[in-house]
């Protein structure tokens, strides 16, 4: 498992990763109108540092719920404008789509009303009066799960990188900041060499212990604003924001340089494995993504073919 530590993830709108772990600031909806409760569980959880929003009524929840898409739901049953089987009704098909947990917190203890919440797809029921401790640790249970989810659908299995998905949503990310800030940076696509050959000759479980290997030595080698992504099989993208071509090839040359002389072992055997880049930078005349990415893969090309191992503008 890919340990990610860093910051900055404008990519997934709240997630802030890189190289790996999620830091993101949860923020948990309250639609309940017991004013003394709400202000009770808004203290404890802001304690926690989670973003609370309150909603005092069915309407204003469904505002907050439609405008900002919470982390975590908390639905009172007994709402003066709707009833609390109602509101769930009509939000948990999109809160299960999106993985929003909703806990009822209730006075009514009827067995018949839990069990047609659970039914629905509510996660918790929370009967009150609320014990704050073991609310506050099913509530961070529910967090954790998120992050994991989070991390599955964005990050790569075997290497730790993030995934193709991930590359898109980060590309387009940039690309629009560049628009509008004209904040520059470089996008570098990495090739391993021969890596066919690494598979045939020590086989496949080699090769996946080659690919992770050079990830991690990647990530290790890189700042915390900058993202690497499993492009497909043996590529991987990095980008560099706020980077010209020329530093980004200065920053791939070390790592080139490192990677090349890591020794591996198999067969009774030591060998050696390096790769290729080829690096574009955003520019007036070329921002485009597809261009983008034709660009620096037309640079890689110019490396496999003038004799791999080394990098092209
Ligand atoms: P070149 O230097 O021109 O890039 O040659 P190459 O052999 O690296 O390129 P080619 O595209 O012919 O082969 C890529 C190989 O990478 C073929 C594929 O089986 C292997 N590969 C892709 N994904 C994985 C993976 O997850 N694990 C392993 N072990 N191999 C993989
Ligand atoms: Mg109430
Ligand atoms: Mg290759
Ligand atoms: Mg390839």
């Amino acid at each position: 498992e890919p340990e990610i530590t860093g910051a900055v993830p404008p990519q997934v709108p709240g997630i802030a990763l890189s190289h790996g772990s999620i830091h993101q600031q949860y923020e948990i909806l309250i639609i309940d109108d017991d004013v003394e409760l709400v202000a009770f569980l808004r203290e404890s959880l802001e304690k926690q540092s989670y973003y609370v929003s309150i909603a005092l009524s069915a309407e204003r929840g469904f505002k907050i719920f439609y405008e900002s898409k919470p982390d975590l739901i908390l639905l009172d049953i007994l709402l003066p404008d709707r009833s609390g089987i109602d509101v769930l009704n009509q939000i948990i098909g999109k809160a299960k789509k999106e993985r929003i947990p909703i806990m009822i917190i209730s006075g009514e203890h009827s067995k018949d009303i839990q069990k047609y919440a659970y039914s629905l797809g509510v996660m918790d029921y929370i009967q009150k009066p609320v014990d704050i401790g073991l609310f506050l640790v099913l509530i961070k249970n529910r967090f954790e799960l998120k992050k994991e989810w989070q991390k599955s659908i964005i990050v790569d299995e075997l290497t730790g990188a993030f995934n193709r998905k991930y590359f898109n949503q980060t590309m387009k990310q940039l690309t629009s900041d560049f628009r509008r800030t004209s904040r520059t940076f470089s996008l570098a696509l990495l090739d391993l060499d021969h890596f066919k050959h690494v598979n045939d000759t020590y086989g496949h479980l080699v090769g996946d212990e080659v690919l992770q290997t050079f990830s991690e030595l990647v990530r290790q080698s890189i700042r915390v604003e900058d993202t690497f992504c499993r492009y497909g099989g043996e590529e991987f993208a990095l980008f560099m924001p706020n980077t010209s071509a020329e530093s980004a090839l200065l920053v791939i040359e070390r790592i080139q340089e490192k990677f090349a002389s890591r020794e591996f072992l198999a067969k009774r055997e030591s060998f050696h494995v390096s790769f290729s880049c080829g690096i574009t930078e955003i520019s007036e005349q070329q921002q485009e993504t597809d261009k983008l990415i034709d660009e620096a893969d037309q640079a890689l090309y110019s490396s496999k073919y003038s004799g791999r191992n080394q990098t092209t503008l």
